[in-house]
């Protein structure tokens, strides 16, 4: 698929130190440790519905690792998903009486601009669902040969993945099964479906029913793939196993990194599929999650359309943590414009307060689990003292303070956006 065009990114002196981040596997903060190319999977959308801010921010979140990785002197071979055949899609497209094709087409587009207008670094391989079925089969065909999955006896086609023969079930999430039920059943898994071996196996590959797209599958049985064999397959072609981050909201923890990981660690026989699991929090509005499927939404594209800046957009979602789950309000983004002409009116001085001890401190905010608020901090601080006059002065230091903020958060301070 096509992804989207890169934003330039300033060589800033130096490199920045190691980055650490919080591994939901491991429940703490933990060095990354990635080799000249780091590699990171972040699952991407399922496009029957525009980019809202709860998306952004999460995107926004892994594309500071890619900034960070990258002022550290590493490549970083980042890969995301369209989850472009799925349940959500399919009824989206009947309750409004559209091809779901193209349905996720426009969808997906609209995101293509909405990512291009944040600046967030593209992924280098941009991977759809439907174009990934062939190897999707010849996964699923493997796992059947292994006897690790298994076809349910009552004509559907519909084909599981026997957890009980997956060594590292539960390794990523550490839920207690009492806890993956519930989630399970919350997010689309399919606990008191007959036939299955144990509540929690879940679906590789569903066969083909009345008025659904399908595709010719492993045996020749006509249906479409699982949610989770999806991602892995797509990350196994692309990165390969034990890559450095596999990331997404918290509200992919369980079911989906958790089968990700176990189906391709299945697939391999090796371990493990990501070396960090690495979630961001959730965006709310009024008291609730923000969600597709509840329908209280704010868009990025919305947002655009009324002539808001959208590094105004990027700077209020950074003023929270990435982990934290924290509401999306007006005055979020009111605080952020008035942050960003402050910042612009500093940089285009030709004079500043000192450019390296800012430089030194937003590497050590951001490297310490993304830090953002505590590097907006030290930008805010440094404006303070470039508008205020006084203190120490430094030649050019203004233009060196836009290209760090820039390359490390993504925020363009040149004419207005
Ligand atoms: N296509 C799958 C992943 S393979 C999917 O979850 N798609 S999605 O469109 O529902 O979500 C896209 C990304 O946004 C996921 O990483 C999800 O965890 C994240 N996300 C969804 N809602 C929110 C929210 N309110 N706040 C933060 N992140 C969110
Ligand atoms: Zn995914």
């Amino acid at each position: 698929m096509l992804s989207w065009p890169a934003p330039l990114l300033p060589t800033l002196p130096g490199t920045g130190p190691v980055l650490k981040l919080h591994d939901t596997s491991r429940g703490e903060v933990v060095a990354t440790n990635p080799g000249p190319t780091a590699r990171m999977y972040v699952c991407g959308i399922t496009p029957y519905d525009a980019t809202h801010l709860g998306h952004a921010a999460t995107y926004l979140a892994f594309d500071l690792i890619n900034r960070v990785w990258r002022d550290a002197g590493h490549a970083v071979h980042y890969v995301q998903n369209v989850t472009d055949i799925d349940d959500p899609l399919l009824e989206r497209a009947a309750r409004d009486h559209e091809d779901w094709v193209v349905l996720a087409m426009r969808e997906t587009a609209l995101f293509r601009e909405d990512m291009t207008a944040l600046r967030v670094l593209p992924p280098e391989d941009y991977v759809g669902a439907v174009e990934t079925i062939p190897r999707i089969v010849g996964h699923i065909e493997d796992l059947l040969a292994e006897g690790l999955a298994y076809e349910v006896d009552d004509g559907t086609g519909d084909l599981y993945h026997d957890v009980s023969q997956a060594p590292g079930f539960g390794a990523e999430s550490r839920y207690d099964e009492a806890t993956m039920l519930g989630f399970f059943a919350q997010r689309g898994g399919d606990p008191d479906r007959s036939g299955k071996r144990q509540p929690l196996d879940p679906v590789l590959w569903r066969g083909e029913r009345p008025g659904e797209p399908a595709w010719a599958g492993p045996g020749g049985t006509a249906g479409r793939p699982g949610w989770h064999i999806e991602c892995a397959a797509i990350a196994l072609d692309t990165i390969g196993m034990g890559f450095d981050v596999q990331g997404g909201g918290s509200d992919l923890v369980f079911p989906h990194h958790e089968y990700s990981a176990v189906h391709a660690e299945a697939l391999t026989a090796t371990k493990p599929f990501a070396r960090a699991y690495v979630h961001a929090g959730m965006i709310g509005l009024d008291g609730e999650k923000m969600s597709k499927s509840r329908g209280n939404l704010v868009f990025v594209s919305k947002l655009r359309g009324e002539g808001v800046d959208p590094m105004a957009i990027r700077l209020a979602l950074l003023s929270g943590h990435y982990r934290s789950d924290r509401p999306w309000t007006a005055d979020l983004l009111t605080a952020a414009e008035e942050r960003l002409v402050t910042w612009r009116r500093a940089v285009a001085l030709d004079a500043g307060a000192p450019a390296a001890p800012l430089l030194l401190g937003l590497r050590e905010r951001l490297t310490d689990d993304l830090d953002s608020p505590g590097a907006i901090a030290l930008v805010d601080a440094w404006a303070e003292r470039t508008l205020g006059g006084g203190g120490e002065i430094e030649e050019g230091s203004p233009g060196m303070v836009g290209d760090a903020v820039d390359a490390l958060l993504g925020i363009s301070l040149g004419d207005g956006g």
